[in-house]
């Protein structure tokens, strides 16, 4: 049981009043899933810096209820590869969900099978993930991405099958540093 409620969302920066949970990840929950990860371990050695942040308003993770997460992932790279996040499948692959771009330039990459697709987001963006697709999001920009996203409450995060898969395309800087290329394996 849950009661009707509203939250404040600043549509300019992405946070939320009140304060809900906030789930940290660092360069370090990457391991096993970087192009180059020897690169990764020399940046470990360095420091563990997070890499993004999800807050996650409060609702029952049960059917029929929706989640609510305001994900911000941070500038940056391991050699060429943009900074991503760890990417996932629906466990229940019946699954949906709903992006909206509010801060910062990203793409989102999406795998179903063999079939990749990247798309473009900025402020504005409102993207659909139907069930079935693999996403994960990486920022192409030198400031912070920040996105919304809604999605079933029982959809459930599949890491490992895109640890062993990937998720079909890696983004990387171009050499001079000021855009990006997708590169699909
Ligand atoms: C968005 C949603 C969440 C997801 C988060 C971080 O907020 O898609 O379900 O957890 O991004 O992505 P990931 O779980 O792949 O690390
Ligand atoms: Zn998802």
């Amino acid at each position: 049981m849950i009661d009707p409620f509203a939250v404040r969302l600043d549509l300019e920066q992405g946070t939320l009043a009140p304060l809900p949970e906030r789930v940290v990840r660092r360069l370090s929950d990457l391991r096993g899933l970087v192009a180059n990860e020897q690169l990764l371990d020399r940046e470990l050695a360095k420091g563990d810096p997070i890499i993004y942040e999800v807050l996650k308003l409060a609702i029952p993770q049960e059917q029929g209820q929706l989640f609510i997460n305001v994900t911000f992932l941070r500038a940056g790279r391991i050699g060429r590869e943009y900074y991503f996040t760890k990417g996932h499948f629906h466990v229940n692959e019946k699954a949906a969900e709903v992006y909206l771009g509010l801060r910062g330039h990203g793409v989102l990459l999406l795998r179903k099978e063999a079939n990749t697709r990247v798309v473009e987001m900025d402020r504005g963006t409102l993207i659909y993930i139907p069930p079935g697709w693999g996403h994960r999001t990486v920022n192409v920009s030198q400031e912070t991405l920040v996105f919304l996203s809604i999605y079933p409450a029982d959809a459930g995060h599949d890491y490992e099958r895109v640890r062993l898969e990937g998720m079909g395309t890696r983004v990387f800087a171009t050499v001079d540093g000021t855009g990006y290329e997708a590169v699909t394996s």
